[in-house]
């Protein structure tokens, strides 16, 4: 064993060596890091490819029923830490590059993070497919392979900043490009009917072609010689369309400009995570990856597994992350029906045996309608197909109310000249399934409720997890081998083995252990703060940790209110008995979210004021961590303590940072709202801190529109102050900034109940902080949580989801 490592670090240095003198043709010793990094890549590609390779050819021998998880978003981070703990190789390698002389840790901090997501939908994305990896599920992804990622975010003055994410600027050794594999998309022109044989056939006429070129990256199980594939397309011009003769400027720049049209395609992600705005360039961006995958999918399937095509359900499932990749319903009839002479109702079997959709949402701006003319001047035949799809499901519909048009209409496909992209996939998919037990009941009970009473049988629940290997086992090795030394390491490959934690939860020995690990990962977080910001924290402080996107309903303004109110307290009286806090926020606004980036200038106003008044004595410090990302959501969630949950009850689908902080030991100060509920349930009410609205007081409160945040204020003379202070001079920022929040409280009357919950939520606050001072207490509910948490693994998830939607069995994997 020993031998073999040793040959395994030498075969290692040789095959490093050798890749970067390829790559940059020099030697090592004159290489950045960077570049060291990358001949790090190129080397460990040797050991992926192989099992890869190997995988593959095991699906395609077995005909196994792969996966195919369509996300317009993924949000992966990077990979290299992951990938050698997944290989189980990471110590061999750090050794060997030890011996060069070389810090694995330092080569690490070299890698740019994938960031084709903007939150949580991405993220989940990502995690499944580590558990599908993991787990020896064939499961791949499908997506674009934006040229810019989500926009960096710099904090100037207080504001958000947004600066391009130009993460193909530095070449990205995890992709393979796969020019042979490229396929052509179709968009506009004009649809003719034509006599094909006796058959209808279509003829496209006058349409523009994008080819789609497939960019594979690896997805390495944890230590199961499994590598899936996410397949990323990236948009270039068609072979031959640029060989134009430059015979005059005006052809010339007409080639220029068609090109770079074309490129456009895949060249930014919309970094809104949750309003919808209807451009045509993003339903384009849309149509180019659901054509692409699909007929890459129906290109394989026949060539690789050789089945007719009437058992393609029995072999391939798709499923697609909200409804941005509707279109494979209507892109597979289309293949099914023009392409491959199926009828009618045999591909509509297919389709709908094959098809599942999830929802991340309730949120109305986010539920897509696009207008008919944009989508039949963009995809004519794709809308052709749309409004048969329409006509059979009024059809059926009628049968079931006959003579109720208005509940009709309202579940059609097509109404008031709108496609409804999310009636669309509920009735073209056999699964729809909501991401926690509440949001699944609310699209059961309300928005979903008509669909409800007609398909119920397609309902379900799949509460989100994330992988428990990146967000535990590798952000936070400290706590990670304190858990293996207690249970040992099964864990690592069964979450729920987690729960042989609990015991410990009652262990002094244990217990003081795990406050070290904490006090640890505080001290880490505080050196990096102090060197990126120059600002000291107090690691005795309560670390409370609000990371997420910023948005009104995630309610990041309760927080700072709530801060502003307990600097108001101990200014009024400094012998206030609490201890110390330190509140750390992260998150990015959308662009054109004013009101966002309002509370996100407020937040950095208010650690100006709060940081450098001396008269409190360092006892609240406040942090805004600048371009929240996976990798420092990596660094903040070890040493968090306070998790921030605090949506308006019935707006937040599931969240999954609530989960990552749950399992590092964070007890969670939380509405009961998404999957906080079932958080609270597995580790106990006594190891939550629960407070405010509920999800039906919510509603009701909606609805009966009996709420006036200008009564709430005026009963509440902490609001007073507060409102009082936000008028202006109080804090360093101007009337014209403070403004949105103003406009947010009077004008919109408090939305999302931010004042109405305030109350209780200082009662919450305040709870928490006198658990806090029970340091034997505080650690026994952080233990609790962590021994409760393997529930929250994506591993858990995607177990639910092959035996509840899929219907596929994981692989056994082949020796070699
Ligand atoms: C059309 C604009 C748009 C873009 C993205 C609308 C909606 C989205 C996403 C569906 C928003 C999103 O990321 N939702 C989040 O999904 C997570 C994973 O299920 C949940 O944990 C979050 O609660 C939910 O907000």
């Amino acid at each position: 064993m020993v031998g073999d490592r040793e040959k395994f670090k030498q075969e290692f240095i040789q095959q490093f060596i050798d890749s970067f003198r390829n790559l940059f043709g020099k030697d090592i010793d004159e290489g950045t890091n960077g570049q060291k990094f990358n001949a790090l890549i190129i080397a460990l590609r040797e050991l992926i490819v192989s099992d890869w390779i190997r995988t593959n050819n095991d699906y395609r021998e077995k005909k196994l029923k792969q996966v195919y998880y369509f996300s317009i978003e993924f949000l992966p981070g990077r990979f290299l830490d992951s990938y050698l703990i997944n290989l189980g190789i990471r110590t061999p390698v750090q050794e060997a590059l030890a011996e060069m002389g070389l810090n694995l840790e330092e080569l690490e901090e070299e890698e740019r993070d994938v960031a084709l997501g903007s939150g949580g939908l991405g993220r989940l994305a990502s995690c499944f497919l580590d558990s599908m990896a993991s787990c020896g599920i064939a499961g791949h992804g499908c997506g674009i392979r934006y040229k810019y990622g989500l926009v960096q975010q710099q904090i100037i003055d207080g504001n958000q900043v947004e600066l391009p994410d130009r993460w193909l600027a530095t070449y990205n050794a995890w992709q393979f490009p796969k020019r042979d594999k490229a396929l052509e998309v179709r968009f506009g022109g004009k649809v003719y009917m034509k006599n094909d044989g006796g058959k209808l056939g279509f003829e496209y006429r006058d349409y523009e072609s994008v080819m789609a070129v497939p960019y594979d990256v690896p997805i390495v199980g944890y230590g199961n010689e499994t590598v899936n594939t996410m397949r990323l397309w990236s948009a270039e011009i068609m072979p031959g369309s640029d060989d134009f003769q430059i015979n005059n400027r005006q052809e010339y720049r007409r080639a220029v400009e068609y090109k770079y049209s074309v490129e456009s395609l895949s060249e930014v992600l919309y970094p809104d995570d949750s309003n919808y705005q209807g451009q045509v360039f993003r339903l384009k961006q849309q149509y180019f990856f659901v054509s692409a995958g699909i007929q890459s999918i129906v290109r394989y399937y026949k060539k690789k597994y050789g089945c007719p095509l009437e058992d393609f359900d029995d072999y391939i499932a798709i499923h697609i992350n909200d409804t941005h990749p509707t279109l494979v319903i209507p892109e597979l009839m289309r293949i099914f029906v023009d392409e491959e002479g199926l009828s009618w109702d045999d591909a509509w079997r297919l389709v709908t045996n094959a098809v599942s959709y999830t929802n991340h949402t309730i949120m109305p701006e986010a539920m897509e309608k696009w207008p008919v003319d944009i989508m039949r001047d963009l995809l004519p035949r794709i809308y052709q197909i749309i409004v048969e799809i329409d006509r059979r499901i009024r059809i059926s519909l009628e049968a079931a109310y006959p003579g109720s048009w208005d509940r009709i209409n309202s579940m059609a496909v097509i109404n008031n000249g709108q496609v409804h992209m999310a009636h669309l996939a509920v009735h073209g998919s056999y699964s729809v399934n909501g991401v926690a037990r509440i949001h699944t009941e609310i699209l059961k009970k309300d928005v979903l409720r008509n669909f409800y009473e007609y398909c119920g049988y397609k309902f379900n629940n799949k509460t989100n997890g994330i992988t428990h290997r990146r967000w535990l086992l590798n952000a936070n090795p400290g706590l990670s081998s304190l858990i293996t030394e207690y249970i040992g390491g099964s864990w690592v490959a069964h979450p729920g083995d987690l729960a042989n934690l609990l015991p410990c939860a009652g262990a002094a020995d244990f217990l003081r252990r795990l406050g070290e690990v904490k006090q640890d990962n505080k001290q880490c977080l505080a050196q990096l703060i102090k060197n990126k910001y120059g600002l000291i924290l107090d690691t005795n402080s309560i670390f409370d940790v609000h990371i997420k996107r910023i948005h009104a309903y995630k309610r990041q303004l309760l927080n700072a209110l709530h801060i502003l109110h307990l600097y108001n307290s101990i200014r009024e009286n400094p012998s206030l008995d609490i201890p110390s806090r330190t509140f750390l926020f992260a998150g990015k606004a959308a662009p054109s979210y004013h009101l966002a980036k309002a509370i996100i200038k407020f937040i950095n106003a208010l650690a100006v004021k709060i940081n450098n008044d001396t008269s409190i004595d360092g006892r609240i410090k406040v942090c805004f961590l600048e371009n929240y990302s996976v990798t420092l959501a990596e660094n903040i969630v070890p040493a968090a303590e306070v998790s921030e949950q605090i949506s308006t009850a019935s707006k937040e689908a599931s969240g999954t940072g609530n989960m990552k902080m749950m399992m590092n030991g964070a007890v969670t100060l939380g509405t009961l709202d998404g999957a906080n509920i079932e958080i609270r349930e597995e580790a106990g009410e006594e190891n939550f801190v629960a407070f405010g609205m509920t999800a039906d007081e919510v509603i009701s409160l909606n609805q009966s529109r009996e709420y006036s945040a200008f009564d709430t204020i005026a009963a509440d003379c902490r609001l007073g102050a507060i409102v009082e202070q936000l008028a202006g001079g109080f804090l360093p920022m101007s009337r014209e900034e403070l403004m949105w929040i103003n406009n947010y409280i009077y004008q919109g009357n408090d939305e999302f109940y931010v004042l109405k919950d305030f109350d209780a939520y200082v009662a919450a606050q305040a709870r928490t902080g006198e658990l806090y001072k029970n340091r034997d207490k505080w650690l026994h509910m952080s233990a609790m949580n962590i021994a409760k948490a393997g529930h929250f693994s994506s591993d858990r998830t995607i177990h639910d989801y092959t035996v509840g939607i899929w219907q596929v069995e994981p692989r056994v994997f082949a020796q070699k």
